[in-house]
């Protein structure tokens, strides 16, 4: 029987709705291969894994108050957000994931829904978040929920109540090799006990590890294992702010032996540092997050990406915080010089592009003759490219060279900008092209200052 013309718009609506929803739901991809990683909204308390052949980062995700949404001057979180990355480069966005007012046991707009933790077993993905109960019996603060999904980007489906027996925050589940999980949270002191396998509830009464230091906060454990070695990572405030520490053990409740510092508190004050630590692709990542998208205002957070090293006797090599985080920058892409590697002493400087909207990003500000910018680990590839455009504005016009591999390396470009005050897209011819990866200096020769947003070469 021939569909009537009725019933082929009504299955055209029926295709529409269902395209649409699709499209509410989609992916927004961030490229973004620098501290801090996205920078469309705040991100917190990061805990990446590898699943498969792909890295998520399931952070919290910082908002501001409104009047009647969240306690002003506060942490102010009401859902999270997965992101994910085959390259650690450009990572996609997949959008909400669990949301404080549709989790039956949470209670309503309480807007807590902090530093979180995700693991695959058995097919299924756990999503673990610690958040306020709208029943005070079961915590007068916080406890920990679990939502399940078959794929890592969700939907994830909250459990109708929270794990048993546990108050606090900071989640963090680890599977041993002999398949048993165990779940980290915190409360002052770091605790743990083993879960059964169904992942949803407590094998063991929890134990506190006490071997930690005992003065000064100490909460978002993420325990890792090496080589036999049971690594528990930590912040602690062992002086003003947080900054991150271990301990190991030979086993994954302890004891554990402090072992040090493995990055050092905030340079500008931010108050809270949360990370995770994954190997991906043969190398070992410290995922952790600073203020850099707000200032002036520390519980609006932002996540950040840095390489860790080992030392040979199993040591961690401190972590120095990095704008150019990780991988490669490929020179066809928008280059945000203003995430350097290396900037010159004088001269030189970072500002935001809107101090009225810090997610426009930033800029660089040559002031004066020779200072400089460096930027490394550009991909140019074998292809000769032809020429770079800079995004550029010079009030009183300017020039600029771009050299590969330092100040005193071959010549790439030289750019005029004409004079105004306006932002423009400057393009140039290359006089050299130089396969391969390349640091890329951008250098003025005039006193008169040139802002760049960014350079791409084509
Ligand atoms: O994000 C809220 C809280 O701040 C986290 O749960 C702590 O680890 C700290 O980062």
């Amino acid at each position: 029987m021939q569909p009537s013309s009725k019933s082929i718009i009504g299955m055209a609506k029926i295709k529409l709705r269902c395209w649409l929803s699709a499209l509410a739901a989609v992916v927004i991809t961030t490229a973004n291969a620098q501290n801090p990683l996205i920078t469309n909204q705040f991100t917190a308390d990061p805990s990446a894994r590898v699943f498969g052949d792909k890295v998520y980062v399931y952070p919290s995700h910082d908002i501001r108050a409104q009047p009647g949404h969240g306690r002003a001057g506060w942490f102010v979180m009401e859902d999270y957000h997965v992101f994910s990355s085959a390259n650690l480069t450009d990572w996609t966005d997949h959008g909400v994931i669990v949301t404080q007012n549709k989790v039956p046991w949470v209670k309503p707009d309480s807007y807590s829904m902090w530093a979180p933790d995700c693991i695959y077993r058995n097919g299924k993905y756990y999503f673990y978040f610690p958040t306020t109960p709208k029943d005070t019996t079961v915590s007068k603060g916080f406890t920990i929920g679990v939502a399940v999904s078959d794929k890592p980007t969700g939907p994830f489906v909250p459990q109708p109540l929270p794990i048993k027996g546990v108050r606090g925050i900071d989640p963090n589940v680890f599977i041993d090799k002999d398949g048993q999980a165990y779940l980290y949270w915190s409360q002052q002191n770091i605790y743990a006990a083993k879960l059964k396998d169904n992942m949803l509830e407590l094998a063991s009464e929890p134990v506190t590890l006490g071997e930690l230091p005992t003065q000064g906060l100490k909460e978002g454990p993420y325990l890792f294992e090496r080589k036999g070695t049971y690594y528990l990572t930590y912040p602690h405030v062992a002086n003003k702010t947080e900054r991150l520490e271990y301990a190991t053990s030979t086993s994954p409740l302890g004891p554990f032996t402090v072992k040090g510092v493995l990055m050092d508190e905030s340079p500008t004050g931010c108050w809270t540092n949360h990370h995770s630590i994954l190997a991906f692709k043969n190398q070992w990542y410290l995922f952790y997050h600073h203020n850099d998208l707000s200032p002036a205002f520390d519980k609006n957070r932002s996540i950040r990406l840095d390489s860790l090293f080992f030392e040979p006797d199993g040591r961690i090599r401190k972590v120095v915080p990095t704008l150019r985080g990780v991988g490669l920058t490929d020179a066809k892409q928008k280059i945000q010089l203003d995430r350097y590697s290396r900037l010159s002493n004088s001269g030189a400087t970072i500002a935001f592009l809107d101090t009225a909207n810090k997610f426009q990003g930033w800029k660089t500000v040559l002031a004066s003759n020779l200072a400089w910018v460096q930027y490394n680990g550009v991909a140019f590839g074998k292809q000769a490219l032809k020429t770079v455009t800079l995004r550029t504005m010079a009030p009183a016009g300017g020039t600029v060279q771009l050299r590969a591999d330092g100040a005193t390396g071959p010549l790439l470009a030289q750019v005029t900008v004409p004079k105004g005050g306006q932002w423009q897209e400057v393009k140039a011819p290359l006089s050299a092209f130089k396969p391969g990866i390349h640091a890329v200096v951008v250098a003025s020769k005039t006193d008169t200052p040139v802002e760049i947003d960014w350079i791409r070469f084509e």
